[in-house]
């Protein structure tokens, strides 16, 4: 009986850890984190500091193939990080990816050519200004 019930319970807690929450998940608010649905993403729009990296968590039962463009359409975009030997990213499911920086500041768009309604619109500005240059008072010389 005692057996039974310890079982009842492992099991209770493995679905728990297995099971998708309803909607976002706490890894979704993290900044720089996208999350992949059936046909769209987490979010439309993320900003982010020259340097720093996106990552892409595919919490979905679905295949992405993540390229620079929108609405399914591919195009170059120059300072958008190459997203792989084809600029290209097959995502399936389980897939948690990072991408190199991102080290031009502007407007960037990443859509999967599977979903057309998939758009991630990226916003990346200008790193902070250091304190050290500041304090030195000017621009090294
Ligand atoms: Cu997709």
């Amino acid at each position: 009986m005692r057996f039974a019930w310890a079982v009842a319970a492992l099991g209770l807690i493995v679905t728990a850890l297995v099971a998708p929450g309803p909607g976002e998940s706490p890894a979704a608010a993290r900044p720089g984190v996208i999350t992949m649905g059936h046909e769209e993403f987490g979010r439309s729009v993320t900003t982010i500091r020259a340097g720093q990296r996106l990552t892409f968590s595919n919490t979905s039962h679905w295949l992405h193939v993540l390229v620079p463009g929108r609405g399914a359409r591919q195009n170059s975009q120059p300072g958008l990080p190459r997203l792989g030997s084809r600029n290209a990213h097959l995502s399936e499911r389980g897939d948690h990816w990072t991408t190199d920086p991102w080290k031009v500041p502007g407007t960037y768009a990443i859509t999967c050519q599977l979903h057309p309604e998939m758009t991630l619109e990226v916003r990346v500005l200008p790193r902070a200004s250091t304190p050290r240059l500041r304090a030195a008072g000017g621009r090294p010389s």
